[in-house]
């Protein structure tokens, strides 16, 4: 009984924190993506408001950013925008960029079984690397680090990945329609139809991020059943 209560003030007291993972390859906007969210979102221990009115862009393109070496994090506090229907403001999201480079892209299996979600980046201009690309998100998606006591069935992905596309700014970007019939046309229709979404984003402009992070919140708390969140 005491272990009830206790777990049940818990959950009412503390603020239930997602990890999730920026993969994608060097070059593809992973650390700008952290960077701008760490502009727009407030963090869990600081009562300092996020810059939502200023231009944010700008700040970022002021900002050199460097090739990650080994792992950067951030952890935002999750609020929906006041026009959202959602209404989920008890949340942390726990940010993990750990570098795309290829030497570095074997150790992302490692966090797969703490992780809650992936967001994927793919650079929408760089057309020359789409297939290397697609099969870095194929061999993510099934690692056999996935497979678990439970569901042992197939090394399929079990959390939420939303794919970004992203520097949809840039003229030259590849557009989404082009892009789902492209090369990743088969592994797309595969993920969207589980819990998976290709959305166009430019990480620079603060474009498409609010959507996103709505996106992935959603699907979060829905994957709970599967994936509990920590409570911080
Ligand atoms: N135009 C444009 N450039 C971007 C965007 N996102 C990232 N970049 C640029 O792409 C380069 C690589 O970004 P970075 O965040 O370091 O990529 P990472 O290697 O994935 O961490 C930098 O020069 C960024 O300014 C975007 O949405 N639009
Ligand atoms: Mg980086």
């Amino acid at each position: 009984m005491f272990h009830l209560a206790s777990s049940l003030y818990t959950q009412y007291t503390k603020r239930e924190q997602y990890n999730v993972l920026i993969l994608g390859l060097d070059n593809a906007g992973k650390t700008t993506f952290l960077e701008h969210l760490k502009l727009l979102y407030a963090s869990p221990d600081s009562s300092k408001k996020p810059k939502r009115s200023k231009d944010t862009a700008s700040i970022i393109k002021s900002k050199r950013i460097l090739p990650t070496v080994g792992q950067n994090t951030t952890t935002i506090k999750y609020e929906s925008s006041s026009d959202s229907h959602l209404n989920y403001n008890n949340i942390n999201l726990k940010f993990w960029d750990l570098g795309g480079q290829k030497s570095l892209r074997n150790m992302w299996s490692r966090y797969f079984t703490s992780c809650h979600g992936i967001i994927f980046i793919i650079d929408s201009t760089d057309t020359e690397r789409f297939q290397e690309c697609y099969e870095t998100l194929v061999n993510l998606t099934h690692d056999e680090n996935w497979g678990s006591a439970n569901n042992d069935y197939d090394n399929m992905v079990n959390v939420p990945i939303l794919m970004m596309a992203n520097k949809q700014d840039l003229p030259q970007a590849i557009d989404l329609v082009t892009l789902k019939t492209g090369v990743f046309i088969q592994l797309v229709s595969e993920l969207e139809a589980t819990d998976s979404k290709l959305l166009p984003v430019s990480v620079l402009e603060n474009q498409g991020l609010q959507e996103s992070l709505e996106w992935l919140v959603t699907r979060l708390v829905y994957n709970k059943p599967n994936r509990a969140p920590e409570y911080k």
